[in-house]
Parts: C-alpha cells; structure tokens; sequence
C-alpha cells in the first residue's frame, strides 16, 4: 500500500465552546493547534473559523485570517478551507473567505441534506454562551443546502478561476452519483480526492458494510486509479472507521471538528493527540504517513505560493 494522507480538522461548525474547553475558538488557539497537529503529521488541515469570543461558527474573513496567515507562515501543511461552513449560513457567506483567500483545497458537499445536530443536547450541561442551545435544537429543522447549482458555482468560482482542488465530502451513496454526474459534466479532473462522512444524523450511519460499499461503488463510478478516498466519522466512531480505512488502503480525517474524544468518555486535549493516535495506528498497520510535499503532487495542487494569506 501506497502512502497515507492524515487531514485533521481542527474545530469546524458543529461541537460547541461547552462541550470541550480544548475546542480551538481564537484565532491564536486555531493557529497553535494547527502548527501541533502538522507537526504530530497532518498534511492536510481542514479549516473553519469560529467568533474569537462567543466561540460562534464564523464565516468573516477577518476571523480566517486570525489563523490563515500563521498557518501558512509556520507551516508546510495543505491547507484546506472549508465551503460548508455551518449549514445555517447562506451560500454567499460561506464563500466569502475561500473566494478571497484561494486556498490550495476547498471541501465540497456533494447533496443538500438534513444535518441534525439536536440529539448532542441530551444530557444537561451549564452552556457558557446563549447561543449555543438555540443552535443545537433548531437543527431539528434545518436543511444543509448544497443544490447542483450550488455545487456548479464552487467548482467554477473556487476550481476553475482559483485553481482549488477539492474534497469531496460524500455522505452517502447518492453523492457519488452526484460527483459522477460533474465528472461527465467536464467540470472536474481526476484524481479526485472522496472524503467518506459516516455518523452525521441525516447522512449515512457508521457501519463498516457502508464503508465496503462506498468504495466498491467508487470503484465502479471511477474506477480504482481516478480517485482516492478518505473516511471521517463522527464522536466515538471516528477511531473505529478511519482505522478500518487505513487497512483498506484508504486515508484518513480526525479532528475536533469531527470528535472531542481520545477514548471512550475521555476528551481529547488538542487535535495533535488524535493525530498522533491515528498516526501510531496506520504506521503500525504498515502505512507511511505522506508528508505535504508528496501529497500536493498526489492531489495535483497549485502549491502554497499561490494562495493569498
Ligand atoms: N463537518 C463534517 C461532517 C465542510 O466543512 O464542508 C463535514 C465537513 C463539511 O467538514
Ligand atoms: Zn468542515
């Protein structure tokens, strides 16, 4: 088996200040995680901002760019801004900070969905900021927009005029077929980089048979040289299933932005120490971790020098 990529996502859109006190909020604690976590071995950093006080999803440029420029400054990783934001905000905020930043990677989502957060307030907990419950049980009826349209207008606005590659944030089969449908539509090149999303309520559950299937029907949708996949997992799924895809050959996503934990019922303490799990795992299961040079070359991206941070 080949290399193995290790993107880690530092603190997207959907935990919240409560829920963890090493969640990274400030522009200086996304940027210190960040450095942590290329140095444990990430190559690829996903990235969300958040409001440096209330610890809000943010979509501001000027929050972007309290951990952009260090990033870029401090360290050689890929980094990878994010397109979904946070599904309560509209396309055009979304934007903002990918379209002035061009990023070498943007993440992609591939179908509009429900993204149901509301079951993460179950037990009760004292909420440091007002916002923070509202969002959780609105999320009972909220729809994640990602129409064709959408889709067509990031792959014009962010690939073809900003020379962005993508990660394509599958959630379920019908995404495939949706990435599919944009393969034969010319608006992109292979080799396309899926990222496997299991165990977001809305998209498809964390079951090892879905991960079998997902790939025989990448397979079959673009044949074994023209892409390469990538699995993330929500909460106490992530370990489980991003090991299962390093020993299918595949990649893998860990991060607060998709789990808070290091063990059962035991947070973790920054995103370099799921990195470095993930990493002593794959090294143990004979996988060697692709450093960020050999990753830009696999992914054919534009390079560092070419973005604007
Ligand atoms: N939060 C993950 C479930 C994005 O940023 O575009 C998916 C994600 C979406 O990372
Ligand atoms: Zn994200």
């Amino acid at each position: 088996m080949s290399g193995i990529i290790i993107t880690c996502a530092l603190t997207g859109s959907i935990h919240t200040p409560s829920m963890s006190p090493y969640l990274p909020v400030t522009g200086a604690q996304i940027a210190q995680q960040g450095l942590e976590a290329a140095q444990a071995g990430a190559s690829i950093l996903h990235l969300h901002a958040r409001n440096p006080v209330t610890g809000q999803p943010s979509a501001a440029l000027q929050d972007f760019n309290g951990f952009v420029p260090a990033l870029a400054r401090d360290t050689d990783a890929v980094l990878n801004l994010s397109t979904g934001g946070s599904a309560v905000m509209s396309l055009d905020d979304r934007l903002a900070a990918p379209l002035a930043i061009a990023p070498e990677m943007a993440s992609l989502n591939m179908g509009t969905m429900n993204f149901a957060l509301y079951p993460m307030l179950g037990r009760d907990r004292d909420w440091l900021h007002d916002w923070e419950r509202p969002f959780l049980e609105n999320t009972d009826d909220l729809v994640f927009k990602n129409t064709p349209r959408d889709i067509a207008r990031i792959l014009h606005n962010l690939g073809v005029e900003r020379g962005a590659r993508f990660e394509f944030e599958c959630y379920d089969l019908s995404h495939l077929y949706m990435l599919r449908h944009f393969a034969d539509r010319g608006l992109i090149q292979p080799p396309y980089f899926i990222q496997f999303v299991f165990g977001v309520l809305g998209g498809m559950g964390p079951d090892a048979e879905n991960l079998t299937h997902m790939v025989r029907m990448a397979d079959k949708l673009f044949g074994g040289e023209d892409y390469l996949f990538s699995v993330l997992a929500a909460g106490r799924f992530q370990m489980p299933l991003v090991t299962m895809a390093a020993a299918m050959g595949g990649h893998v996503r860990v991060g607060l932005e998709d789990s808070l934990t290091i063990a059962r019922g035991q947070l973790a303490r920054s995103n370099a120490e799921q990195v470095a799990k993930i990493r002593e795992i794959v090294e143990r299961l004979g996988r060697v971790v692709m450093p960020p040079d050999q990753v830009r070359a696999t992914l054919g991206l534009k390079g560092a020098e070419h973005i604007n941070a």
